[in-house]
């Protein structure tokens, strides 16, 4: 963890200036009629789960670069979610992938309570092949034509529900790889039903109060077809389930231009709508940071999320889900936070009165100056006050610098280049 005096230091430096900028800011909204502290305790108590691989270095189909101080093993990677944690104040939880984290749950609890984290959703892995394996995902898992290898995938995703309830988990993500890479190397339909039946018996095996999260991707690793492929057949999924069962949106996960903010309604308004994967691309599943491409869409898909917040049912999950190629990855995920934070903010401060009434008179250009007027305006203060008053860092990369972090698990750390990817 960050020595606690490097923040004070850093935090000392800002202080003044964060306050007379807070101080500006909260008289701007007040003559809009917004109470900045009202924001400012929404934020502070938004937390988003970083993944346990976004913090080792991703890699692409061509190559993977390691970069130095990466995580040998789960615990090193509580240790760096605990950084983030710690600087941001953002993200308090952490979601595993089993089996890349496997360990005995009673001293990964104990390590999360030491780094002050707790655990998301579960993820199962069924999209490559494991050591010790007797059947292969070469050509699916949950929809697999052979019956083995379909039990063998069913029994996995049980095994980490199992594990989940050991360490306070509530849901299971399923993603899948299954799909196919030729017309008429697979039977669409077949190929789907074989899948509902597998995912029903994980349905059947879920406990009570857990959540099953499924989440479709168009197309990698399988490029003509892929079995989940759309919201639509998601959402067919969650249906055909039942209630414990919601979908899961990755941003990246889409179409180029798919209007993602409408998906988000669309499965909201039917109860469906169960957690996201933020991140962000230009042309395909890119797995970018969190707003680095287009902070407009991430802001127009919080005001769904704001929108939807007067129903006091719904609280779906948040995950950062991004691959780090170029970047620490304790950086980028501490700056993807802060701009999920943000987008949450900036669609806090759309007056949705006024946007209703234009909406009702058919007054397209004010409707739409409305909505901009929250994504205009810097909300950067609002974010850094609250990270400062929950014992974080007003600007926590600049910390994290100054504290030499990576340079000291560089050197307890060797250089490996097998470590679970981030192209999920
Ligand atoms: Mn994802």
């Amino acid at each position: 963890m960050i020595n606690t005096d490097i923040i004070a230091e850093e935090n000392d430096k800002n202080e003044a200036n964060l306050r007379a900028n807070y101080d500006a800011l909260g008289e701007h909204l007040d003559r809009r009629n917004i109470d900045i502290s009202h924001i400012k305790s929404k934020i502070s108590s938004y937390g988003i789960a970083v993944p346990s691989w976004g913090v080792g270095t991703g890699g692409t189909r061509f190559a993977r670069f390691p970069g130095t101080g990466e995580p040998r093993d789960i615990f090193d990677k509580l240790d760096d979610c605990g950084v983030v944690h710690q600087l941001t104040q953002a993200t308090p939880s952490v979601s595993l992938h089993i089996p890349w984290d496997v360990a005995p749950t009673d001293d990964l609890n104990a390590k999360a309570q030491q780094v002050g984290l707790s655990f998301d959703a579960m993820n199962s892995n069924t999209f490559q092949d494991h050591s010790g394996l007797a059947h292969s995902y070469k050509f699916g898992s949950l929809s697999n034509t052979d019956a083995a290898t379909r039990q063998q995938a069913i029994e996995h995703n049980i095994d980490c529900i199992e594990f989940g309830q050991k360490i306070g988990s509530k849901a299971l993500t399923i993603w899948v790889g299954d799909g196919s890479n030729f017309p008429g190397q697979s039977n669409f339909s077949k190929q789907f039903e074989r899948y509902l039946d597998s995912a029903k018996q994980i349905y059947a095996a879920l406990p009570e109060d857990w959540t099953l999260l499924t989440e479709h991707k168009m197309y990698e690793p399988a490029f003509y077809s892929t079995v989940v492929q759309d919201w639509g057949t998601n959402l067919l999924i969650a249906q055909q389930m039942g209630d414990k069962a919601k979908c899961l949106v990755d941003l990246g996960h889409h179409a180029p231009n798919v209007n993602i903010e409408m998906i988000v309604a669309r499965l909201k308004q039917f109860g469906k709508l169960g957690g996201f994967h933020f991140n962000d691309s230009k042309y395909g599943d890119d797995d970018l940071d969190t707003g680095s491409i287009d902070p407009y869409r991430l802001f127009l898909v919080f005001n769904e999320l704001v929108e939807a917040e007067s129903d006091p049912d719904f609280n779906p999950m948040h995950m950062l889900d991004q691959s780090h190629n170029v970047t620490d990855p304790i950086e980028s995920l501490m700056a993807s936070a802060m701009e999920v934070q943000r987008a949450y903010a900036q669609a806090l401060l759309v007056d949705r009165a006024t946007l209703y009434g234009f909406q009702d008179e058919n007054d397209a250009l004010m409707a739409t100056t409305t909505l901009k007027h929250g994504f205009r305006t810097d909300v950067e203060p609002i974010l850094a006050m609250a990270r400062l008053e929950a014992g974080g860092a007003a600007d926590p990369i600049a910390a994290y610098r100054k504290s030499g972090y990576r340079q000291k698990v560089s050197g307890e750390r060797p250089v490996v280049s097998g470590a679970g990817g981030g192209i999920v």
